[in-house]
């Protein structure tokens, strides 16, 4: 029964149904956390062995997210090194690992609202790409400090991710305006700062975000605008520092066209794309502002348990 749970939430996360970085994150945390309240399991090896089964479901829903890998070893790492016949302390470890991932990861949303807003300025307008929760947080946070912004927000096709963001910002107030992506360099020069968000940040400081971000990384590299990128650091990718690549995920052709519809032809539909470290200014993580040549400097306090021995 709870090995279905998983499953169900790893089908949802992969049909996007649970969807951005975090959010899938805390979502398997979430159902690794039910796991352990269903587990009948009655010896220590074998509950861990359980639990690593159901972590690797919840990790293949999806390849690009780091947030996902890290939020699972997070549960993991916390049960594996411990006395094994005591099932009971392996099961609260296990859920109070859950909890506290949950629980961090939304307070380091907060957190990266209240950096990010001091690097916007009153008369700003700011440009978002998709829908970040920890983006929109750093665009609310000033908004709420009575800074008087505007945003500009792309579509985000195939999935049309910006119009959850337009909707959720103009909810607040704030005047928002909705572009296609294709429009992004002929306006750019009216805005002030970009404000992503990120899937996964490499050791090279390089940040994997949804298709389109690195367009604008560079239309705004070329009109000087300045580009932030929100993120916890659990979106930093650790095996990266030992030249792991990060794989992109291709979803299915028929989010952008019906193939029936265009036979012969291949329809490619990438989901992520990689911003190169020179286009990004800032990159705001619940730890504070960094620049992403710091990126190493994160994955190494935050990660060193997780490549260990291996660097
Ligand atoms: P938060 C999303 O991916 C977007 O690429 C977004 O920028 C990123 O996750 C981070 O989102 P998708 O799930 O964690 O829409 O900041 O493919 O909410």
């Amino acid at each position: 029964m709870s090995l279905e749970n998983v499953k169900e939430t790893a089908e949802k996360i992969r049909s996007m149904e649970i969807r951005g970085a975090g959010e899938i994150a805390r979502s398997a945390a979430e159902s690794l956390k039910n796991f352990v309240e269903d587990s009948t399991a009655s010896e220590g090896e074998k509950f861990i062995e359980q639990l690593k089964d159901a972590g690797d479901i919840l990790i293949s829903a999806r390849p690009t997210a780091v947030s996902l890998p890290n939020a699972v070893n997070y549960i993991l790492h916390r049960i594996e090194n411990c006395e094994l016949d005591d099932i009971e302390t392996l099961r609260n470890l296990a859920k109070n690992a859950a909890d506290s991932f949950i629980d961090n990861s939304l307070k380091a949303v907060e957190t990266i609202g209240l950096f990010g807003a001091r690097r916007i300025d009153d008369g700003d307008t700011i440009m978002t790409h998709c829908n970040s929760k920890a983006a929109i947080e750093v665009i609310k946070s000033a908004w709420g400090e009575g800074k008087d912004i505007e945003v500009i927000a792309s579509e985000a096709r195939p999935r049309y991710q910006g119009q959850i963001t337009v909707k959720e910002l103009a909810s607040e107030g704030i005047p928002t305006t909705l572009i296609v992506d294709s429009a992004v360099r002929a306006i750019i020069k009216k805005v002030d700062k970009v404000v992503v968000g990120a899937d996964c940040i490499a050791a090279n400081g390089a940040v994997i975000n949804k298709i389109g971000t690195s367009q604008i990384a560079l239309c705004a590299n070329e009109a000087r605008v300045l580009f932030f990128v929100a993120a916890e650091t659990y979106k930093f990718h650790p095996e990266t520092h030992l030249g792991e690549i990060v794989e992109i995920e291709e979803r299915d052709p028929e989010e952008v066209a019906d193939p029936s519809e265009f036979e012969g032809i291949r329809i490619w539909n990438p989901a992520f794309d990689v911003t190169p470290a020179d286009y990004i200014d800032l990159i705001i993580t619940e730890k504070g502002i960094i620049p992403p040549e710091a990126a190493i400097m994160i994955i190494k306090e935050e990660f060193g348990w997780a490549v260990g021995g291996k660097w």
